[in-house]
């Protein structure tokens, strides 16, 4: 007798099935609308674009280990792009150049652990942005402002959509609460960003958090940083990073030393520096994948890709 058996889904099945899923022309159209509302506003504002960067000698060496990714070419190694933050803070050494942005892909080779978190890929695009002598509370609002500017856009440009994917139309905010890091940790425990979150009903602002030596420490209070996070509520965590930076030489090295980044690998950028040439500037960069996540109430960020990039999961295209 013949007995039928179910062939298990290869990856090629998994794949087509991501691809073929009946909502991803939508939140597709969703995210369009949060890149064209931004080139905008950027644009209303008077801030200049670049180009993204694929591969540099130096690039953010990050707060939490991945994968290396870097090549060899013409007698040096490259790193794919993980954030432009040094390019940013180079960039803005022009002066004529005042305010710039770039829609920016990066490549974070996660480790598996950051496989279900529902909030990353190893591949994804961030929006970053950074200002020549303006300070946290600018780019906070700005950030606030885009915001209302994106939402606005999207209700005015495809409500239907919203509808069927998030249940209503987004919400224009007021100011968003700001917490510091260290308060919300001792009242929640160490889960306190994703419990906040959860509790949440508008977005809020996370400040303070020990990173990356280019995120300024207070000068006034040392062992706090001018740095802020902005964190999605009901449940969707972290959605932009930014800070104040460092740009003195002595403070760069002090601060590198502190967190163990090569001074080797940062010659060049530490030279620029030492040459008194880096301005003072401050930042931020959000997630685009996420910030479609937020709006389209989706379960996982790599329901907002066309071909998975969630870490470790196979994929063959
Ligand atoms: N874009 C972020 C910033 O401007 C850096 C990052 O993505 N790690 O601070």
């Amino acid at each position: 007798m013949e007995t039928q058996t179910v062939a298990a889904p290869t990856v090629l099945d998994a794949t087509l099935d991501h691809l073929r899923r009946a909502s991803l022309a939508k939140v597709l159209k969703v995210q369009q609308g949060v890149v064209r509302a931004t080139h905008e506003f950027m644009f209303q504002k008077g801030l200049t674009q670049l180009m993204p960067l694929m591969l540099s000698p130096i690039t953010d060496p990050l707060n939490h280990g991945v994968v290396d990714a870097t090549i060899g070419y013409a007698e040096q190694r490259w790193s794919l792009t993980k954030s432009m933050i040094f390019h940013k803070q180079l960039a803005l050494v022009n002066p004529e150049l005042e305010g710039i942005y770039i829609v920016s892909p990066n490549v974070r080779l996660e480790f598996a652990d950051r496989a279900g978190t529902g909030r990353h890929l190893f591949e994804f695009t961030q929006v970053d942005f950074e200002f020549k002598g303006k300070d946290r509370f600018y780019v906070m609002e700005f950030m606030e402002e885009l915001v209302n500017f994106i939402f606005a856009r999207l209700n005015k440009e495809l409500p239907e959509v919203l509808l069927e994917l998030r249940g209503e139309l987004l919400p224009q905010y007021e100011k968003w609460p700001v917490y510091r890091t260290e308060k919300l940790e001792a009242a929640y425990g160490p889960e306190y960003e994703k419990l906040k979150s959860e509790e949440a009903t508008e977005p809020f602002w996370l400040l303070n958090h020990k990173r990356e030596f280019y995120d300024k420490e207070d000068p006034v209070k040392h062992g706090t940083y001018l740095n802020y996070d902005v964190i999605w509520p009901e449940g969707f965590g972290e959605g932009l990073s930014g800070g104040e930076r460092e740009h003195e030489y002595k403070q760069i090295l002090k601060r590198m030393d502190e967190v163990g980044t090569s001074q080797e690998t940062f010659r060049h950028y530490l030279e620029v520096a030492k040459s008194g040439l880096l301005p003072r500037t401050a930042g931020a960069g959000f997630g685009v994948e996420r910030m479609t996540r937020f709006i389209c109430r989706l379960k996982d960020v790599d329901e907002a890709t066309v071909f998975s990039r969630k870490p470790f999961a196979s994929t063959i295209f």
